[in-house]
């Protein structure tokens, strides 16, 4: 494949409703676009580094130099076949795995193009349709959280997700049982807790929740085992699996017994795939998180989910929950049953429309190939 340049935007989209966790709440995104240009075809990615450094070390202003500056001249110089060949080409810079994963998955959407087949395919998926859930922050009132539970679930999404950090989640938990005795759903701490709380944390056992997401340290496995062992609620790990082999020690030890994979905190599609087998191996079932994703990010995460062992609901959903507008067309509709169906069109089956992306542009950058 003849990568001809690589452009690097930022553009700026409000949410539909702000989305609050345990380390913030925002109103609007700040999102780090990249396209390549190959031989005829755009391929799309997106980094899904945040506007903060709060949910990663990472976010949109060390993505930006570390793409324009080492990773995007790597790749305008290399022999590219695939987006296979990205992470050995991309190997050299340090973690950063936000930023690569969305240049390398700007080239597996340009290499499904051009070899017109579907990216799911290219990617080894064979579910035809995906089963979606949705991530529900924390809101101004109770109310507010259980008039959305009510909103999402007549929607006909298959499993809730709530925020929880100390003070907002026994109490909140209470009031969503007593109303939903029998909805799948599950938590999510974004490290909100320490093992000192693990009593507190024990009282959770008593909702049948389908896991507790990421409850302790970003940057620690070995006391998610301690904690797993002593709560009966399965543990997801989201924040601190960076790669397979970090998947693999935690299932080694028992940190865990999900996984959640988000294409952008591996590093692409090559490292998630290997996450997948790697818990697949260990008959462990994983599925696809979100990151506020834009309709290019929600379109790759939909190719990813149709992975044999994204066995469990993603937080795949529709464009509207997020975006007035969103930049792909047709936008991410979710039906009534809760699934997407996914489609048989070439790429992503999803269009971008640049010249909505055009007009949410607020810096752009565009590197070229050196032509011999
Ligand atoms: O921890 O899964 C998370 C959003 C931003 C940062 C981290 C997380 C999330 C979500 C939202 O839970 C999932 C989504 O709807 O895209
Ligand atoms: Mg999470």
């Amino acid at each position: 494949m003849k990568i001809e340049s690589v452009t690097l935007r930022e553009i700026q989209m409000p949410l539909v409703h702000f989305f609050e966790t345990s380390f913030g709440r925002i109103y609007s995104r700040c999102i780090l676009l990249v396209s390549i240009d190959a031989e005829g075809v755009r391929g799309w990615g997106e980094c899904v580094a945040g506007e903060d450094p709060y949910y990663s070390p990472e976010w949109i202003e060390t993505a930006w130099p570390t793409i324009r500056d080492y990773l995007a001249p790597a790749l305008l110089k290399a022999e590219v076949h695939s987006g296979r060949d990205c992470s050995a080409l991309f190997a050299r810079v340090r973690g950063h795995r936000m930023a690569k994963a969305a240049l390398e998955n700007a080239v597996w959407d340009a290499e499904a193009r051009l070899k017109r087949q579907p990216l799911w395919k290219l990617l080894g998926g064979t579910r035809r349709e995906i089963v979606c859930g949705v991530s529900i922050g924390i809101q101004d009132s109770p109310e507010q959280l259980l008039q959305k539970i009510e909103t999402e679930l007549a929607a006909g999404y298959r499993r809730i997700k709530v925020k929880v950090k100390p003070g907002w989640d026994v109490n909140i938990l209470e009031k969503i049982r007593a109303r939903w005795a029998d909805i799948v759903l599950s938590v999510d701490a974004n490290s909100a807790y320490t093992l000192d709380e693990v009593e507190h944390l024990r009282e959770f056992d008593a909702f049948r929740l389908l896991m507790i997401e990421q409850p302790l340290w970003d940057d620690e496995i070995y006391l998610h085992a301690r904690l797993q062992r002593s709560i009966e609620t399965a543990i997801c790990l989201d924040e601190s699996i960076h790669h397979a082999r970090a998947a693999n020690f935690a299932l080694e030890i028992g940190a865990c017994r999900i996984i959640n994979v988000k294409v952008g905190r591996v590093g692409g599609f090559t490292e998630a795939k290997k996450i997948h087998d790697v818990a697949l191996a260990h008959d462990v079932p994983v599925w696809c998180g979100g990151m506020l994703e834009s309709g290019v990010g929600r379109a790759h995460n939909i190719a990813l989910s149709t992975l044999e062992n994204f066995r469990l609901p993603g937080d795949v959903s529709a464009s509207k929950r997020y975006w007035k507008e969103d930049i792909i067309e047709p936008e991410v509709e979710v039906r009534s049953d809760g699934t997407i169906t996914i489609s048989d069109e070439a790429g992503t089956g999803y269009r971008v429309r640049e010249d909505l992306v055009e007009k949410f542009t607020v810096r752009k950058e565009t590197l070229l190939a050196e032509t011999a």
